[in-house]
């Protein structure tokens, strides 16, 4: 298990066995099978869902994807996590989704189940949910990852939409989502051609914000996901859904979209607080009202 670089000042977290007085384990009410979760941080006000099916490289099984998505609905009801931050383990990010799983599945089957529909609960978080992938991000790991919304990398992440070479196509946003992010012909490039790519192209193009050393990754995640849940949560919900709002529509009706959440934070007290913390040259205290 290897050791992180602490930026909380000389305490020592490991990978996975995030247990001191920063990181604690999350209740011990949740059980998974198949993910690990913990509330990290200096406030404990990050929650850290670690995808945690090993042999199979983190292969994201039906189980698997419903044990992400309670955890995040869980965290999403939980009022003192600000972010959540989704990882795996330095080998895999997630390796796909389990192609043994699908091996036998057929038209009528996916249609009759409505196969992988979960999947969209990762998208739909109100909270802020930030990747950090480190190894194989895949398939649809790569589109989980792309679900998020930042997303960090360490330096050996390999990303990739590898379904052509089995004879299937992205299914979870990975023509849709990858072509907003890096444009047209990378994006046919990465899809037609099957190939994995580095973190560092990654970032070159714009798909991931930040590219740290492995042993550093977690860490820095967990530092802008303290960040973002220093502000107040309920602003942060309408900036993720402004910028959200970008992806959908017109540049016209984006800005007008944006203009009228702008003006909602008015309504708000934490707006007010914000506005007079800066004027009184103090930091502010959000009630998340
Ligand atoms: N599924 C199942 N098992 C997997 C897997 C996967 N995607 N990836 C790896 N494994 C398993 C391997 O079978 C092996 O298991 P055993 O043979 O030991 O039982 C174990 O993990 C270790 O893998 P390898 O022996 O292959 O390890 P290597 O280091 O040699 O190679 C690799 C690592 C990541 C390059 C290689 O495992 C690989 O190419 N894996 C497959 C990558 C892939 O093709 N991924 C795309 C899958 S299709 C949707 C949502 C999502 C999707 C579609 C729709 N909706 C919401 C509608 C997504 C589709 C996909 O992701």
């Amino acid at each position: 298990m290897s050791v992180l670089r602490n930026i909380y000042g000389g305490l020592k977290v490991s990978q996975g066995l995030l247990s001191n007085k920063h990181l604690m384990k999350y209740s011990t009410a949740a059980s998974y099978e198949y993910i690990k979760t913990d509330v990290v941080g200096e406030k404990k006000n990050v929650a850290l869902i670690t995808l945690n099916r090993p042999k199979a490289l983190n292969a994201l099984c039906d189980g698997l994807m419903t044990d992400v998505a309670n955890a995040i609905a869980k965290f999403n009801q939980d009022e003192s996590i600000g972010a959540i931050i989704l990882t795996g383990s330095e080998k895999a990010f997630a390796a796909g989704a389990d192609i043994k799983e699908m091996l036998n599945n057929t038209l009528a089957s996916n249609l009759k189940t409505n196969f992988l529909g979960h999947w969209t609960k990762v998208a739909e978080s109100k909270k802020p949910v930030i990747a950090a992938v480190n190894g194989y991000a895949l398939g649809g790991g790569c589109e989980l990852a792309m679900m998020c919304d930042i997303i960090y990398a360490g330096n050996k992440a390999k990303f990739g939409q590898p379904e052509i070479a089995i004879g299937t196509i992205p299914g979870a946003g990975g023509t849709q989502r990858l072509t907003r992010a890096v444009g047209k012909s990378k994006a046919m490039e990465i899809v037609l051609t099957g190939n994995h790519f580095g973190a560092e192209e990654a970032e070159k193009m714009g798909l991931v914000s930040k590219v740290f050393p492995p042993e550093e990754l977690l860490p820095q995640t967990i530092k802008l996901a303290e960040k973002i849940s220093s502000h107040s949560q309920i602003i942060v919900q309408l900036a993720k859904d402004s910028v959200n709002r970008a992806y959908e529509t017109t540049l016209r009706e984006g800005l007008n979209y944006e203009l009228k959440l702008f003006q909602t934070t008015f309504a708000t007290e934490d707006r007010k607080e914000g506005m007079t913390a800066f004027t009184e040259k103090r930091a502010p205290n959000f009630k998340n009202q």
